[in-house]
């Protein structure tokens, strides 16, 4: 065996934030800055002796690179066999589905979703524990104490694998698998949806779909089952192939990223369904002809219809929503007499839940939805839901919404983002927020009254393990609500998320334009943090 054991000295960044780590791909190419991460994750297992490990990343610049480099430290620290997508690529959903049918230890996914990519765009790296799902943050404090005093790494000394051949090689004692990327996904998307009646709606010659994959690592999974499998044809699925920096693009699936597909749903010709998907694959944008659907309500309508779908036709255990998501699905749990959790942003609270079966669908405002089949957000599943929704109810994606609200109400919801703001005056922001709030309780804001306002802490209904410091919330006495937030995500400086909710049962008041409905709302944040001032913006840099 040719095991190197290299000295290295600690960096003091490496703690995961809501997804894994991410930094710039410069700051992941600086010596041993990979290694070093991935040597605490492997420190922080309990043992990987004689364990299998997944990779597989968004196929973004550096995936390569970054996936020789863990083979071989897997190898030198006693993993047996590793499952590698093909080419490297396995997107975030594909990944948690193949830990979970092999049962394998866990894996590692290469993936800074939505931030763009390049050698100028960004890298990210976490790990997902045996259920599927990203690494609970006992884990992520475990590997982060552990990349402080991190003083060497095992890395054995190997050619690099062939990474574009199907089949196994070794190095040395260890297995490298490389695995179709999308088959066991596929065969998972078979056992829940009823293909036969989705293929009947793509070939029957009245509806017409497009998926854009934005160049990210959905292109050969919606090739295969959209265009190949469901009979939708060459064509329904566009930018396609990924591409290491997403052809230039920002793979975030929403009204301002996902411009070529926004052009044609909202175009003369618009088909009659759209989605996209993000980066990695976990995220989703539903779209009807000129029609957006919000992740919350879509989240709301997949719950409400879930017993037409036959891997959900025995109803559900429970709904999940992140707190900023919107209530929406907290009145279809009502009616359906099951609980609806508010967890803290990120998927990794949704997996006790789901563990314990006391939830089956979870999903967040930020464009992410899934189920207990893993233990990820699911892109492509929310569009097959979505489809065999439509194909059973035969109606149209805005018949399908408007009637939704006019039976459970409208939450009109949207999110502001101020990006790339500095750290200091954001924390500023947050800190006056928070001072704030002992005194708002009671006050009013033109007809809004403050009912509560808190910094949202949660305690996982599992394990007993409390997450504090999650966003502050301001709730209304109608129900409405604004929750200010700081990015988990980001790269650069700090981005402030201004989330706003407000709700209306009245049918008649139920197609106004989200902005205009939300008017008011923002005017109080404004009022309430000062954030043109605080932020020095006059404006959000993304609204969705
Ligand atoms: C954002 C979203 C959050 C999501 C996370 C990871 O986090 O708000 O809902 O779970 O991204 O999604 P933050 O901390 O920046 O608000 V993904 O598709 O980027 O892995
Ligand atoms: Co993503």
């Amino acid at each position: 065996m040719n095991i190197r054991t290299i000295t290295t000295v600690p960096f003091s960044d490496q703690k995961p934030g809501t997804s894994g780590l991410r930094k710039s791909v410069t700051a992941f190419q600086k010596p041993h800055y990979l290694e070093n991460f991935v040597q605490s994750i492997f420190d922080s297992l309990e043992n990987c002796q004689g364990e299998t490990l997944v990779v597989g990343g968004d196929g973004r610049y550096y995936n390569r690179q970054a996936t020789q480099i863990i083979l071989k430290m897997a190898a030198a620290n006693g993993f047996v066999r590793v499952k590698v997508g093909h080419r490297g690529i396995l997107s975030t959903p594909a990944a948690s589905c193949v830990i979970r049918k092999y049962k394998t230890l866990g894996g590692i996914i290469l993936s800074a979703s939505h931030n763009p990519g390049g050698p100028n765009g960004d890298f990210g790296i976490k790990y997902n524990i045996s259920n599927g799902g990203p690494a609970p943050e006992k884990v992520t404090e475990a590997i982060y104490a552990r990349s402080k005093v991190i003083d060497s790494y095992k890395i054995i000394e190997a050619n690099d694998v062939n990474l574009d051949k199907l089949g196994e090689t070794k190095i040395d004692n260890m297995v490298v698998e490389v695995i179709d990327s999308v088959q066991d996904y596929q065969d998972l998307m078979e056992s829940l949806f009823d293909f036969d009646r989705i293929q009947q709606l793509l070939t029957g010659g009245k509806f017409k779909m497009c998926i854009d994959s934005m160049h990210a690592v959905t292109g050969p999974y919606a090739k295969g089952i959209f265009e190949q499998r469901l009979g939708g044809g060459v064509g329904c699925v566009q930018n396609g192939v990924p591409l290491e920096d997403f052809g230039g693009g920002h793979p975030d699936p929403n009204l301002v990223y996902a411009h070529d597909l926004v052009e044609i749903m909202f175009g003369e010709y618009a088909p009659d369904f759209g989605a996209a998907s993000d980066g990695d694959g976990d995220r989703n944008m539903i779209l009807g002809n000129k029609f957006f659907v919000t992740p919350s309500d879509s989240l709301a309508i997949l719950a409400a219809n879930a017993r037409l779908v036959p891997g959900y036709a025995q109803g559900l255990s429970g709904i999940a929503r992140s707190m900023p998501t919107s209530q929406a699905a907290d009145r279809v749990a009502a009616k359906l007499g099951i609980d609806c959790y508010e967890t803290p942003t990120g998927w990794k609270f949704f997996g006790n839940l789901m563990d314990a079966d006391k939830v089956t669908l979870c999903g967040e405002e930020s464009f992410g939805t899934g189920s207990n089949h893993i233990r990820e957000k699911d892109g492509l599943w929310a569009v097959l839901f979505w489809l065999n929704i439509l194909a059973s109810r035969q109606q149209s994606v805005e018949e399908i919404v408007k009637e939704h609200w006019q039976i459970y109400g409208r939450n009109y919801y949207s999110r502001h983002d101020y990006e790339e703001v500095d750290s200091q005056r954001a924390n500023t922001l947050v800190n006056n927020v928070q001072a704030a709030m002992p005194n708002l309780k009671g006050k009013k804001f033109g007809s809004y009254e403050v009912e509560y306002s808190d910094n949202f802490s949660y305690t996982d209904p599992v394990d007993g393990s409390v997450s504090t410091n999650q966003g502050i919330r301001i709730g209304f006495t109608d129900g409405s609500r604004i929750v200010f937030r700081l990015s988990g995500t980001g790269t650069q400086g700090a981005t402030l998320r201004l989330y706003l909710e407000s709700f209306t049962g009245d049918v008649a008041k139920q197609n106004v334009e989200t902005q205009e409905a939300l008017g008011d709302l923002v005017r109080i944040a404004e009022e309430i943090a000062q954030i043109r001032e605080n932020t020095g913006m006059d404006k959000p840099t993304v609204i969705t």
